[in-house]
């Protein structure tokens, strides 16, 4: 099958799942097209069967705001028309979804059908595009889609509180591949991060403020009191200066590294004893999801549909959004018991063994299948 799948090229959840469905979807056979506006962060080797289109804006003086959503309506027409696109699949609603409604009603002029998946993923529901500036196009472009579907059924039950969804919204969870998580530590890498083998604490996130990544840091601040650790935060983002300052009025600077935005996160969670999700809410977790493939233990808050991938008392704890104590107390709990700590650490990665990539992508190819008899 040939298919278009359009989503965010950068580090965030969505993209990540767009682009290793994708690469999941070519090694089985199908023909991907990926059209965004820079080379996907996941999308480094070649495959034959992977084909990369770069959305061009052109500047004008006239054009304080690029118009980007034309520019990716306009290359969807393009790609699908010269590639012979059978199917198009788009992953974050904002604005691809309004995008693909635009493209689908440009080709219907010519003639030409081509089928809509929507993907929601998180915030452009549940922040972003709940938000008045948004939400009457993101409304009627999903109910344009010909499937909608979200990564969680937490997911799903907020969509239907805040928009007036007229289709069924089918839960595919978002999964992960276990084989690629599953990594041996790297000992040299371990003694650099951790000279006197302290355990390894990481977060990893877009440091956006629904990650309350200040919550990481004071719950460090009290594991470090009791457990000799370090904390390893990946990932870059608007809130990084703010718990990189606190870091330091704490006290506990040397014992916390900021390593950005990391490719190679298979290697770093492999080197971990615990992960810690503050957020907010999270429509799902992926983060969290790779951590527990790589063996690591979460702690994380029970917002949205993070009950839906760590079991509480068994792949890890659960508390409410900004319950620091609570939540390090859990942390100090596990990390100070060798044996439930590797309890832990393997119920974990069995828990992710369920959202294996070999059981999700026939879902979405079955969805696939009643659109496009091609399969
Ligand atoms: O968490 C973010 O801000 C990134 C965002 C995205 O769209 O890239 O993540 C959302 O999608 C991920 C993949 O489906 C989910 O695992 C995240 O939970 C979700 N984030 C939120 O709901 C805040």
């Amino acid at each position: 099958m040939r298919i278009g799948i359009v989503c965010y090229p950068t580090f965030g959840g969505s993209g990540v799942l767009a682009t290793e469905l994708g690469k999941a979807l070519a090694d089985k056979g199908h023909v991907v097209h990926f059209i965004t506006y820079q080379q996907p962060v996941r999308l480094s080797e070649f495959n034959a069967n992977i084909f990369y289109h770069e959305v061009r804006v052109p500047t004008y003086p006239l054009f304080d705001y690029p118009p980007y959503e034309t520019a990716l309506s306009s290359t969807m027409v393009d790609v699908i028309v010269n590639n012979q696109i059978e199917l198009l699949h788009v992953h974050y609603a904002i604005p691809h979804a309004s995008a693909a409604f635009m493209t689908k009603s440009i080709l219907a002029k010519q003639g030409k059908t081509i089928p809509v998946i929507t993907t929601l993923h998180g915030t452009d529901i549940t922040l972003v595009g709940r938000d008045k500036t948004f939400a009457p196009v993101v409304s009627f472009s999903i109910n344009q889609s010909d499937a909608i579907t979200a990564v969680s059924y937490n997911l799903r039950e907020e969509t239907k509180k805040i928009f007036k969804i007229e289709k069924e919204i089918e839960v595919i969870q978002n999964f992960v591949d276990v084989r690629r998580f599953n990594k041996k530590p790297i000992d040299a890498f371990r003694r650099v991060i951790a000279p006197n083998n302290e355990k390894i604490v990481i977060h990893a996130s877009n440091f956006r403020r629904i990650k309350r990544v200040e919550d990481v840091v004071r719950i460090f601040e009290k594991i470090h009191k009791k457990v000799p650790s370090k904390l390893l935060f990946v990932g870059d983002g608007p809130e990084r200066p703010t718990a990189e300052s606190l870091s330091r009025d704490l006290n506990i600077g040397d014992d916390i590294r900021f390593v950005g935005k990391q490719e190679q996160m298979e290697e770093i969670l492999a080197i971990g004893d615990l992960f810690l999700l503050t957020s907010e809410y999270e429509s799902f977790g992926l983060a969290a999801l790779e951590a527990m493939a790589a063996g690591v233990p979460v702690i994380s808050t029970n917002a949205g549909g993070l009950p839906e991938i760590n079991e509480h008392g068994v792949t890890g704890y659960m508390s409410d959004v900004g319950n620091i104590d609570e939540m390090s107390s859990f942390a100090i709990d596990l990390l100070s018991d060798k044996d439930k700590l590797a309890k832990f650490k393997a119920n974990a990665y069995e828990q992710a063994k369920k959202f294996d990539i070999q059981n999700i992508i026939p879902k979405y190819e079955k969805l696939y299948n009643r659109f496009c008899k091609c399969l």
